[in-house]
């Protein structure tokens, strides 16, 4: 058996209150995934992740990337320590990310083919080559309780015909990945410990930003057949309107009784705009990413804002970042210690704003549900 699904209730938009059941535990949708790219959710540890949050419980499912773990520490290693839960501590459910979008975030490092794409790493330049079935092998040996089918994900903006023959290559790819996963599920680290839980697939729509290709897209991915689908290709510097209407054109065509996961979005809005249309799974590495350069999200009257806290203006302001904020930084801190940390460059400073900032997108994901119970 691989993942249970279970809708609760949807909206009239189309939105779903659902409960996702995985090897490692439920998981309560529509749901924020933090982004753990190296088995690390940066600069928060894994105690301060399990209880961050207005409702005490911290994150329910974070994610990690193959590429980088299969170049460091290497997943042999990672497999020899139990998989990725094990060796990083993290008894809840997780995600990983199947590197065909890393990949090509290498720009001008790599080569792609029919058969794979050869890149180059960029941590020593060293040659390296990915097929589906490398990513597959890689991503079981990880042991995540979900994993992403090897994709392409194309350049912005590309014509319609380049983003067709790109879409077919993901199509392909997306059949040797479920053949590879198929034949070797049964490898995962833990999966003895797990009453024979099995890992899941999930297969990536692609399509650029035509709606008719995001159609048969979608259809093919369906054809396949897997327990849950993702929508890739988006968020990758198209504007926002764009971005809804592929989604939706998108969320048209997968089945309402299987999860659906949007990559690598968004703004705290967004997020709460895509899982109001029927979005289960999202991940961005904004909120820690953010924070790190210093930018906190904070509602102020009802609307969301950001705010910049290297600004004189904070200096000696005594208030915490955000007043309707539970989270242990809000409790403690003032804006004005966050502003000294940040510009004294203190590590604490990435801690704490990073902190804020996934609780504020955990907070919203748990507003957005509370209001499709
Ligand atoms: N494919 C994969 N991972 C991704 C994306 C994609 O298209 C995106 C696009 N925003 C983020 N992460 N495999
Ligand atoms: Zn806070």
């Amino acid at each position: 058996m691989d993942l249970t699904f279970d809708v609760l209730k949807t909206s009239e938009a189309g939105g779903r209150r659902a409960v996702l059941g995985l090897p490692h535990g439920d998981v309560q949708t529509p749901v924020f995934m933090p982004v753990g790219t190296v088995a690390s959710v940066k600069a928060v540890p894994q105690d301060v992740l399990e209880v961050n949050g207005a409702n005490g419980k911290g994150a329910q499912i974070i994610l990690a990337n193959t590429y980088h773990l299969y170049l460091r520490p290497g997943h042999e290693l990672v497999r020899r320590m139990g998989g990725v839960h094990q060796f990083m501590s993290w008894r809840r459910p997780m995600l990983t990310d199947s590197g065909g979008f890393q990949v090509f975030s290498l720009k001008g490092l790599r080569k792609i083919s029919e058969e794979g794409v050869e890149f180059r790493s960029h941590l020593d330049g060293g040659k390296h080559f990915f097929s589906p079935e490398h990513s597959m092998g890689v991503q079981i040996a990880l042991g995540a309780d979900i994993m992403m089918a090897f994709d392409e994900c194309v350049e912005t903006p590309a014509t319609w015909e380049r983003t067709r023959e790109s879409m077919g290559l993901t199509h392909r790819w997306a059949e040797r990945s479920k053949a590879y996963f198929e034949e070797h599920k049964t490898e995962v680290p833990w999966f003895e410990a797990r009453g024979g839980r099995t890992q899941s697939l999930f297969g990536i729509v692609q399509g650029g930003m035509y709606a008719d290709l995001r159609k048969e897209s979608a259809e093919k991915m369906v054809e396949i057949g897997f327990p849950g689908y993702a929508i890739g290709g988006l968020a990758v510097g198209e504007p926002r309107e764009v971005t809804r209407e592929m989604i939706a054109r998108t969320l048209e065509h997968l089945p309402k009784d299987k999860p659906r996961y949007v990559m690598g979005v968004g703004y705290p809005d967004e997020i709460e705009e895509y899982a109001r249309m029927g979005v289960d799974m999202m991940d961005c590495v904004l909120p820690t990413r953010a924070g790190r350069h210093g930018l906190l999200f904070a509602r102020v009257d009802g609307r969301i804002e950001r705010l910049n806290i290297k600004k004189k203006e904070f200096a000696e302001d005594q208030g915490p970042i955000d007043e309707t904020c539970a989270c242990m930084v809000c409790q403690r801190y003032t804006r004005a210690y966050l502003r000294h940390l940040y510009a004294a460059q203190e590590p604490l400073s990435a801690v704490l704003n990073s902190i804020h900032n996934l609780a504020f997108y955990l907070d919203t994901m748990e507003r957005v549900r509370g209001d499709l119970a």
